[in-house]
């Protein structure tokens, strides 16, 4: 009934793991299925233990069942959805439990990112009921379960959610907490802040209140000092009765103690400027496309190391949460985007978009809200914002963002024209991606310092904001030489970087406050005859190899790390710091 079953891993996208190139470019639904045992401890007492079957992401919409029964759907990518499982697998005398996926990767006008399905119906060149799907965004629209799906247990009575924000002034931190519970009204919380060596440095109790370290360790960003991204644990401790037993609830969460402000022309973290010298990623690999690897993310992470980068936007959409945890850990800041990419029609402007870009908003700030990595928001990547109904629909969206979490700043990835953008009033900080000599005045690399000094220019005094150069970059295929540089060739990609580097110099001493490079990798993208097996314009290999430019760039970044006032005397030129203990078990 079901047709062709195949063995399918999780983690992964199902494209590029056959032969089948109708498997590869399959537009419609696909099932998952598979049978698990249940420890016999979690199904004994449904008064005390509560199942819960977490998804950690599916592309793009997705129903699940257990025992046939369904628990839940979510719609959208890149973000966690939860189910309640517990009466089902309470219910029945087995401790088998039969999960079950549908998956459905087809993008409408109203999905984030939209996509629209186009019939081709002329059968004298199609075969009937012929269709493709079209996107306007310029990478793979990878399928399938993305990233880990667990089963786990909490008691009945539970801690729901927990909201962190941070301060400190002269030498006392302050740790503000709110705990969200669920299941009774009946219950004692207690919470203690432990450092990383486990010693206890503040305690307090009740849903609401403020924890004070005195002489606290700072969150700094790698590089930016010695010890970066120190974190603190806070242990959350609810205890309640239910079913005539005490039950105990524990959590803990990593907390890093960091401000973070923007005035008209910097970004300070902990009160200091804060120049971002960094990278826009993907999440994409060979075979896996974007599947949860370790290897990959751990490889990465020392990429960014090696390079000197401090920061990364989670371009075009939120990244795995093993990846922002590492970020934490780390001190690499992050820009955290949601997948509002390849917003290019009228239709994507409407009000069923904006609901469910409203609700992706809420998802994204659930997850990340207590991660001193993240300093800000991104709603969107160069949607049409020129248009009309842009105006009304980014105010919405930006109003929405601050009130869920007044504690970061917003932005907006833009690339149109700076007179007619009707994201860039609301945000704190501009974003803009530009191309020059490369989709505009192609192998004139004459023109780039004229053209980014305008740019920068009619930005800034439109605006008065800060502004990052989210995006720059050329097409390289490692190994094609030319000399003097020539399109594609690794020589016409060091001097395209070379040339925008030299005006961010001199703006970056007035209101430039970033840099991040497109792209960190190589990375696949649709069929298009601008696309050689994908986007090129990596500064590494898809296989994570240095081309010409990563050495440029590695170079600059460290150059860069060292000049600013507020790196650590210690920090030296190519010194790369190595984490004496990994933090997490990999
Ligand atoms: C952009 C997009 C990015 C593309 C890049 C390019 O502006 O934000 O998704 O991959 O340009 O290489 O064309």
């Amino acid at each position: 009934q079901s047709g062709p079953v195949i063995d399918m891993p999780v983690p992964a996208s199902f494209n590029e793991l056959t032969q089948d190139p109708n498997l590869r470019q399959y537009v419609g639904w696909v099932w998952y299925e598979r049978e698990v045992l249940l420890p016999r401890s979690w199904l004994l007492n449904a008064l005390t233990t509560r199942v819960v079957l977490r998804v950690g992401s599916a592309h793009y919409y997705t129903i699940v069942w257990v025992n046939g029964v369904q628990v839940t759907e979510h719609e959208g990518g890149h973000l966690p959805f939860e189910a309640d499982i517990s009466r089902i697998v309470q219910a029945g005398p087995g401790a088998l439990c039969r999960i079950t996926v549908a998956l459905n990767n087809t993008l409408t006008p109203h999905t984030l990112p939209p996509g629209a399905i186009q019939f081709l119906a002329d059968e004298s060149k199609y075969p009937k009921g012929y269709f493709v799907q079209n996107t306007k965004f310029d990478f793979f629209n990878y399928a399938g379960i993305h990233r880990p799906v667990v089963l786990y247990t909490t008691p009945t009575v539970y801690i729901d959610d927990i909201t962190v924000t941070t301060a400190w002034t002269g030498n006392i931190g302050v740790v503000r907490y709110q705990v969200l519970v669920a299941g009774s009204t009946h219950y004692s919380l207690s919470l203690s802040l432990r450092e990383k060596e486990g010693k206890v440095v503040a305690t307090g109790n009740g849903t609401v209140g403020e924890l004070k370290v005195v002489d606290p360790k700072l969150w700094w960003p790698y590089l930016m000092h010695e010890n970066p991204g120190y974190l603190y644990y806070l242990e959350v401790t609810l205890l309640a009765q239910a079913g005539g037993e005490s039950l105990e609830d524990l959590y803990t969460l990593p907390v890093g103690i960091r401000t973070v402000h923007v005035t008209r022309s910097q970004f300070l973290i902990n009160g200091k400027p804060f120049y971002f010298h960094g990278v826009n990623k993907h999440e994409d690999a060979d075979i896996r496309g974007k599947g949860l690897d370790w290897s990959l993310i751990v490889k990465d992470f020392n990429l960014l190391r090696w390079l000197g980068a401090n920061s990364f936007r989670t371009s075009h959409y939120p990244y795995a949460e093993e990846i922002m945890d590492l970020c934490d850990a780390y001190g690499i800041v992050v820009i955290d985007e949601c997948p509002a990419v390849g917003m290019r029609d009228q239709e994507n402007f409407g009000n069923k978009s904006l609901a469910h870009h409203l609700t992706v908003m809420e998802e994204l700030i659930r997850r990340d809200k207590n991660r001193p990595s993240v300093v800000m928001w991104s709603v969107a990547n160069e949607p049409a914002s020129e248009l009309t109904p842009a105006a009304y629909y980014f105010k919405t969206v930006i109003a929405h963002t601050k009130a869920i979490d007044p504690s970061r700043p917003v932005t907006f990835v833009s690339n149109a024209n700076y007179a007619h953008d009707h994201g860039a009033p609301y945000v704190d900080v501009i974003c803009v991606n530009s191309y020059f000599s490369w989709y505009h005045d192609s192998g004139h690399l004459e023109v780039i310092q004229l053209q980014l000094n305008t740019q920068f220019e009619n930005w800034y005094e439109t605006y008065q904001k800060p502004i990052i150069q989210s995006e720059y970059g050329a097409d390289s295929i490692a190994g094609l030489h030319n000399d003097p540089p020539l399109m594609f060739s690794e020589e016409y990609h060091k001097a395209v970087l070379q040339k925008y580097h030299s005006v961010f110099d001199k703006k970056r001493k007035e209101y430039v406050i970033g840099e991040l490079i497109w792209n960190f990798a190589d990375f696949m993208t649709a069929q298009a005859v601008i696309r050689v097996l994908g986007n090129k314009k990596g500064i590494f290999t898809r296989q994570r190899q240095p081309k010409a430019a990563a050495f440029i760039l590695r170079d600059r970044y460290w150059k860069l790390a060292n000049e600013s006032s507020c790196i650590h005397p210690t920090v030296k030129y190519y010194n790369f710091y190595v984490l004496k203990e990994s933090p997490f078990p990999f």
